[in-house]
């Protein structure tokens, strides 16, 4: 029988709750230091698929989590359209040639740089056990490309979306050659032994209404339904961070299983906003597990029984902190796991 994680997101109401966390696989955890130590760099973990499928199934030994998600990085799309790809230590990733000021037709496509990511998957599959969820991901058009066109993080996403006002033809052809890109790399991935996908559209809330259905709604919509046709009932979870009032459109438009809510979501609202049986998948704020204590417990249970009703799996709205310690990790855990609703 599939695990709880699995059932949830094909929109069985399942108790207990399963959860995972996202940025799971990281560094809080001292046996993610120890090997990243090791081998070097991030990229360099990501290219060794023994290593990669290890720090996935690290998090899993640890604290059994339902799902195990890929140990990757969403730019690995941009590096296998052709661009160069560095993360530097403190700073972050650097892309270049930006395409701010270099053509999207410059660039020589590196399709091979996607296959050890299979590997991967394929290692990670062959080791979990059974009852848990292997999860694959991407990252949004929309959020991939504030990447490519900056070539590097940005705070509000400034020359991305001057871009698609100056030339909302480049930035479409931009936008189409990644969701292209896209459903062949999840396909890849679901191939490989995924059996659900996350779509991360971290910078989905910088967008202005007209242009959150065009660059939000539309591509995610063009990637659910290639995927859909290819392979039916593997789940879509669509997490476009930020979206706010504009999520139940989102979520009826672009027709992902599951709902990721960030955590400035009030889950009350969502319970009573959302399509009645939409799977969701969150909220508690990272911040919580760095405080502990009551505080924790007491907004846990606010998550979890605001979403009593409906498919849910517990997350966090968005990544674990870098110094979470791991006792409070245990603690949501045993308030998770003992739920009954
Ligand atoms: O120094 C290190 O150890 C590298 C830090 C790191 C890690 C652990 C980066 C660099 N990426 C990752 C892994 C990663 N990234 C995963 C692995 C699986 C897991 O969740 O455990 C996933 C799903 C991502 C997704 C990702 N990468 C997103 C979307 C989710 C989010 O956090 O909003 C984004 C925006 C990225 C880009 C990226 N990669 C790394 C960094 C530091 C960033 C953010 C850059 C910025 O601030 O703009």
């Amino acid at each position: 029988m599939p695990g709880l994680l699995l059932r949830t997101l094909r929109g069985e109401n399942c108790t207990p709750r399963p959860l995972w966390l996202m940025r799971q696989a990281g560094r809080y955890l001292p046996e993610y230091r120890a090997l990243r130590a090791e081998k070097g760099g991030f990229l360099a973990l990501v290219y060794d698929s023994a290593a990669a499928a290890e720090i996935t199934l690290q998090p899993i030994r640890r604290f059994g989590f339902d799902g195990a998600i890929l140990f990757s990085d969403i730019l690995i799309v941009p590096y296998a359209m052709g661009q160069d790809l560095e993360f530097l230590a403190g700073e972050g990733p650097r892309m270049s040639p930006r395409l701010v000021d270099t053509a999207l037709s410059a660039l020589h496509a590196v399709p091979e740089r996607l296959d050890p990511i299979y590997e991967t998957v394929r290692q990670v599959k062959a080791l979990l056990p059974g009852d848990k969820t292997l999860l694959g991901f991407a990252g949004s058009p929309w959020t991939v490309a504030t990447y490519m066109v900056n070539g590097e993080g940005s705070r509000d996403q400034h020359e991305t979306r001057a871009m698609a006002y100056r030339d909302p033809a480049a930035f479409q052809a931009i936008i189409d050659a990644i969701v292209a890109v896209t459903i062949g790399y999840l396909s890849g991935q679901i191939l490989a032994g995924a059996e659900a996908v996350q779509l991360f559209d971290s910078w989905a809330g910088s967008l202005a209404p007209a242009e959150f259905e065009r660059w939000v709604i539309a591509p995610n919509a063009a990637i659910v339904a290639a995927l859909k046709q290819r392979h039916p009932g593997v789940p879509v979870i669509g997490f476009p961070k930020g979206a706010g009032e504009k999520l139940p459109a989102y979520a009826i438009e672009t027709g992902v299983d599951t709902l990721g809510l960030d955590e400035t979501i009030d889950p009350l609202w969502a319970a009573r906003t959302l399509p009645v049986g939409l799977p969701v998948q969150g909220n508690l704020d990272p911040l919580l597990l760095l405080a502990c204590g009551g505080e924790l417990e007491k907004q846990a249970l606010r998550v979890l029984d605001a979403f009593a009703d409906r498919p849910h799996v517990f997350n966090l709205g968005h990544g674990i902190g870098q110094t979470t310690p791991l006792e409070h990790v245990e603690q949501l855990l045993a308030v998770v796991r003992g739920w009954r609703g």
